[in-house]
Protein backbone atom coordinates (compact mmCIF):
# COMPACT_ATOMS: atom_id res chain seq x y z
CA UNK A 1 0.00 0.00 0.00
CA UNK A 2 1.10 3.60 -0.61
CA UNK A 3 0.33 6.13 2.23
CA UNK A 4 1.39 10.11 1.05
CA UNK A 5 0.84 12.81 3.92
CA UNK A 6 1.07 16.22 3.56
CA UNK A 7 1.47 18.69 6.43
CA UNK A 8 3.28 21.36 7.55
CA UNK A 9 4.71 19.82 10.34
CA UNK A 10 6.28 16.79 8.81
CA UNK A 11 8.86 16.49 11.85
CA UNK A 12 5.01 15.56 13.49
CA UNK A 13 4.67 12.30 11.89
CA UNK A 14 8.47 10.95 12.44
CA UNK A 15 7.05 8.44 14.61
CA UNK A 16 5.39 6.54 11.46
CA UNK A 17 9.15 5.24 11.19
CA UNK A 18 9.38 3.76 14.65
CA UNK A 19 8.12 0.67 15.31
CA UNK A 20 5.41 -2.03 13.22
CA UNK A 21 5.38 0.90 10.86
CA UNK A 22 8.73 1.52 10.12
CA UNK A 23 9.30 -2.51 9.96
CA UNK A 24 6.19 -2.95 7.69
CA UNK A 25 7.50 0.01 5.48
CA UNK A 26 11.58 -1.68 5.67
CA UNK A 27 9.59 -5.02 4.52
CA UNK A 28 8.26 -3.39 1.42
CA UNK A 29 4.28 -3.55 3.11
CA UNK A 30 3.83 -0.26 3.08
CA UNK A 31 5.53 2.50 0.94
CA UNK A 32 4.74 5.78 3.31
CA UNK A 33 6.42 9.38 2.40
CA UNK A 34 5.56 12.62 4.30
CA UNK A 35 5.08 15.89 2.10
CA UNK A 36 5.63 19.23 3.20
CA UNK A 37 2.77 21.43 2.04
CA UNK A 38 5.00 24.37 1.68
CA UNK A 39 6.79 22.80 -1.21
CA UNK A 40 3.67 23.97 -2.77
CA UNK A 41 4.65 27.48 -2.06
CA UNK A 42 6.15 30.37 -4.06
CA UNK A 43 6.17 33.31 -1.99
CA UNK A 44 9.47 34.08 0.31
CA UNK A 45 7.01 33.58 3.32
CA UNK A 46 5.56 30.61 2.30
CA UNK A 47 2.24 30.83 2.96
CA UNK A 48 -0.35 28.44 3.11
CA UNK A 49 -3.48 30.19 5.40
CA UNK A 50 -5.01 33.60 5.19
CA UNK A 51 -7.94 35.19 6.93
CA UNK A 52 -11.71 33.68 6.13
CA UNK A 53 -13.74 34.92 3.72
CA UNK A 54 -16.86 36.42 5.08
CA UNK A 55 -14.56 37.36 8.10
CA UNK A 56 -14.32 35.78 11.09
CA UNK A 57 -11.96 34.25 13.83
CA UNK A 58 -8.97 31.90 12.88
CA UNK A 59 -6.88 31.13 9.24
CA UNK A 60 -7.73 29.05 6.96
CA UNK A 61 -5.43 27.03 4.88
CA UNK A 62 -5.08 28.35 1.00
CA UNK A 63 -6.19 26.56 -1.98
CA UNK A 64 -2.94 26.40 -4.12
CA UNK A 65 -0.85 24.71 -2.23
CA UNK A 66 -3.26 21.71 -1.70
CA UNK A 67 -4.06 21.99 -5.63
CA UNK A 68 -0.34 22.53 -6.58
CA UNK A 69 0.28 18.72 -3.77
CA UNK A 70 -2.29 17.00 -5.38
CA UNK A 71 -1.12 17.55 -9.00
CA UNK A 72 2.32 15.99 -8.03
CA UNK A 73 1.13 13.36 -5.77
CA UNK A 74 -1.88 12.04 -7.90
CA UNK A 75 -1.59 9.78 -10.65
CA UNK A 76 -5.00 10.03 -12.51
CA UNK A 77 -5.75 6.69 -13.55
CA UNK A 78 -5.06 5.10 -10.44
CA UNK A 79 -6.02 8.08 -7.65
CA UNK A 80 -5.85 7.46 -4.20
CA UNK A 81 -8.78 7.68 -1.52
CA UNK A 82 -8.15 11.17 0.48
CA UNK A 83 -8.65 10.98 3.80
CA UNK A 84 -8.98 14.45 5.34
CA UNK A 85 -8.63 14.41 9.06
CA UNK A 86 -11.16 17.26 10.63
CA UNK A 87 -13.43 17.26 14.11
CA UNK A 88 -16.43 18.00 11.41
CA UNK A 89 -15.47 14.39 9.73
CA UNK A 90 -17.38 10.77 9.89
CA UNK A 91 -15.99 9.32 12.88
CA UNK A 92 -12.94 6.78 12.49
CA UNK A 93 -13.82 3.32 13.50
CA UNK A 94 -12.42 -0.26 13.40
CA UNK A 95 -14.59 -1.08 10.25
CA UNK A 96 -13.51 2.21 8.51
CA UNK A 97 -9.63 0.81 9.50
CA UNK A 98 -10.34 -2.56 7.78
CA UNK A 99 -12.05 -1.27 4.61
CA UNK A 100 -8.88 1.41 4.11
CA UNK A 101 -6.52 -1.79 4.34
CA UNK A 102 -8.16 -2.62 1.56
CA UNK A 103 -6.84 0.23 -0.72
CA UNK A 104 -3.67 0.58 -2.99
CA UNK A 105 -3.33 4.30 -2.17
CA UNK A 106 -4.11 6.25 0.70
CA UNK A 107 -3.71 10.19 0.98
CA UNK A 108 -4.28 12.07 4.33
CA UNK A 109 -4.26 15.88 4.02
CA UNK A 110 -3.63 17.26 7.43
CA UNK A 111 -5.59 20.63 7.63
CA UNK A 112 -4.39 23.16 10.43
CA UNK A 113 -6.10 26.34 11.80
CA UNK A 114 -9.64 26.54 10.84
CA UNK A 115 -9.58 24.26 7.99
CA UNK A 116 -8.69 23.90 4.64
CA UNK A 117 -10.44 25.71 1.75
CA UNK A 118 -13.44 23.66 1.09
CA UNK A 119 -13.08 24.21 -2.87
CA UNK A 120 -10.00 22.13 -2.43
CA UNK A 121 -12.22 19.14 -1.14
CA UNK A 122 -15.03 20.04 -3.50
CA UNK A 123 -12.06 19.66 -6.75
CA UNK A 124 -10.48 16.42 -5.55
CA UNK A 125 -14.36 14.68 -5.65
CA UNK A 126 -14.11 15.06 -9.23
CA UNK A 127 -11.45 12.65 -9.57
CA UNK A 128 -11.23 10.89 -6.23
CA UNK A 129 -12.89 9.20 -2.92
CA UNK A 130 -13.05 11.70 -0.43
CA UNK A 131 -13.77 11.39 3.04
CA UNK A 132 -13.47 13.64 6.05
CA UNK A 133 -12.61 11.44 9.29
CA UNK A 134 -12.74 12.29 12.82
CA UNK A 135 -11.40 10.38 15.73
CA UNK A 136 -13.76 11.28 18.10
CA UNK A 137 -16.10 13.98 19.83
CA UNK A 138 -13.01 16.77 21.01
CA UNK A 139 -10.78 19.14 19.14
CA UNK A 140 -7.27 19.04 18.45
CA UNK A 141 -5.18 21.76 16.92
CA UNK A 142 -4.75 19.60 13.46
CA UNK A 143 -4.93 16.39 11.52
CA UNK A 144 -1.26 14.86 12.48
CA UNK A 145 -1.92 13.31 15.60
CA UNK A 146 -5.48 11.41 13.66
CA UNK A 147 -2.91 10.77 10.60
CA UNK A 148 -0.89 8.75 12.86
CA UNK A 149 -3.70 7.20 14.74
CA UNK A 150 -5.49 6.08 11.47
CA UNK A 151 -1.89 4.77 9.52
CA UNK A 152 -1.16 2.76 12.71
CA UNK A 153 -4.71 1.02 12.92
CA UNK A 154 -4.92 0.45 9.42
CA UNK A 155 -1.45 -0.73 8.82
CA UNK A 156 -1.47 -3.86 11.56
CA UNK A 157 -4.55 -5.19 9.49
CA UNK A 158 -2.39 -5.23 6.26
CA UNK A 159 -1.31 -9.32 6.32
CA UNK A 160 1.64 -9.93 6.81
CA UNK A 161 2.44 -6.82 9.20
CA UNK A 162 1.36 -8.53 12.49
CA UNK A 163 3.22 -11.60 12.96
CA UNK A 164 0.48 -13.64 15.20
CA UNK A 165 -2.87 -13.10 12.77
CA UNK A 166 -5.03 -14.75 15.47
CA UNK A 167 -4.44 -12.14 17.81
CA UNK A 168 -6.31 -9.55 15.27
CA UNK A 169 -9.16 -12.17 15.13
CA UNK A 170 -9.60 -12.06 19.21
CA UNK A 171 -8.79 -8.31 19.69
CA UNK A 172 -11.13 -5.15 20.92
CA UNK A 173 -13.89 -4.04 17.93
CA UNK A 174 -13.48 -7.04 16.19
CA UNK A 175 -16.52 -8.74 17.34
CA UNK A 176 -18.02 -5.54 17.74
CA UNK A 177 -17.24 -6.39 21.88
CA UNK A 178 -14.25 -4.51 23.97
CA UNK A 179 -11.65 -7.67 25.20
CA UNK A 180 -11.47 -9.50 27.84
CA UNK A 181 -8.67 -8.62 30.17
CA UNK A 182 -5.53 -10.91 29.74
CA UNK A 183 -3.73 -12.13 32.58
CA UNK A 184 0.36 -13.97 32.69
CA UNK A 185 2.51 -15.08 35.26
CA UNK A 186 3.39 -15.19 38.03
CA UNK A 187 -0.01 -17.08 39.12
CA UNK A 188 0.14 -15.20 42.18
CA UNK A 189 1.28 -11.47 42.79
CA UNK A 190 0.39 -9.55 45.67
CA UNK A 191 -1.94 -11.73 47.00
CA UNK A 192 -3.60 -11.49 43.45
CA UNK A 193 -4.34 -14.58 41.64
CA UNK A 194 -5.15 -15.70 38.45
CA UNK A 195 -8.55 -16.26 37.78
CA UNK A 196 -8.85 -20.25 37.95
CA UNK A 197 -10.63 -20.76 35.27
CA UNK A 198 -7.58 -19.83 33.35
CA UNK A 199 -5.33 -22.38 34.61
CA UNK A 200 -7.58 -24.98 34.31
CA UNK A 201 -6.44 -26.31 30.71
CA UNK A 202 -10.28 -26.43 29.83
CA UNK A 203 -10.63 -24.45 26.64
CA UNK A 204 -14.34 -24.62 26.48
CA UNK A 205 -14.69 -22.74 29.82
CA UNK A 206 -11.84 -20.65 29.36
CA UNK A 207 -13.46 -19.23 25.88
CA UNK A 208 -17.07 -18.83 27.84
CA UNK A 209 -15.20 -16.93 30.53
CA UNK A 210 -13.37 -14.77 28.14
CA UNK A 211 -16.83 -14.02 26.13
CA UNK A 212 -18.45 -13.37 29.51
CA UNK A 213 -15.82 -10.72 30.62
CA UNK A 214 -15.98 -9.32 27.51
CA UNK A 215 -19.96 -8.85 27.67
CA UNK A 216 -19.81 -7.58 31.01
CA UNK A 217 -16.76 -4.90 30.22
CA UNK A 218 -18.78 -3.70 27.10
CA UNK A 219 -22.29 -3.24 28.89
CA UNK A 220 -20.05 -1.30 31.65
CA UNK A 221 -18.17 0.66 29.18
CA UNK A 222 -19.69 1.18 26.23
CA UNK A 223 -23.39 0.00 26.24
CA UNK A 224 -23.88 1.78 23.09
CA UNK A 225 -21.79 -0.84 21.15
CA UNK A 226 -23.82 -3.80 22.70
CA UNK A 227 -26.93 -1.94 21.62
CA UNK A 228 -25.84 -1.72 18.49
CA UNK A 229 -25.13 -5.56 17.80
CA UNK A 230 -27.03 -7.22 14.58
CA UNK A 231 -29.71 -9.40 16.98
CA UNK A 232 -27.95 -12.46 15.81
CA UNK A 233 -24.53 -11.48 17.70
CA UNK A 234 -25.53 -12.90 21.12
CA UNK A 235 -26.23 -16.48 21.56
CA UNK A 236 -28.84 -17.90 24.15
CA UNK A 237 -25.25 -17.75 26.77
CA UNK A 238 -24.45 -14.50 26.21
CA UNK A 239 -27.90 -13.12 26.91
CA UNK A 240 -27.88 -14.87 30.33
CA UNK A 241 -24.83 -12.76 31.66
CL1 LIG B 1 -9.25 14.23 12.74
N1 LIG B 1 -8.77 16.68 13.62
C1 LIG B 1 -8.84 17.64 14.55
N2 LIG B 1 -8.30 18.82 14.29
N3 LIG B 1 -9.45 17.48 15.71
C2 LIG B 1 -9.99 16.28 15.94
C3 LIG B 1 -9.94 15.23 15.03
C4 LIG B 1 -9.32 15.47 13.86
N4 LIG B 1 -10.56 14.17 15.55
C5 LIG B 1 -10.98 14.55 16.74
N5 LIG B 1 -10.65 15.82 16.98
Amino acid sequence: MRIDVVTVFPEYLAPLNLSLIGRAADRGLIDLAVHDLRTWTHDVHRTVDDSPAGGGAGMIMRPEPWGEAFDALVEPATPPHLLVPSPAGVRFDQSMARDLATQRHLMFACGRYEGIDQRVLDEARQTMTVTEVSLGDYVLFGGEVAVLAIVEAVTRLIPGVLGNAESLAEESHNDGLLEAPGYTKPAVWRDRPVPDVLLSGHHAKIARWRRDQALLRTAQFRPDMLAGLPDEALSKADRAV
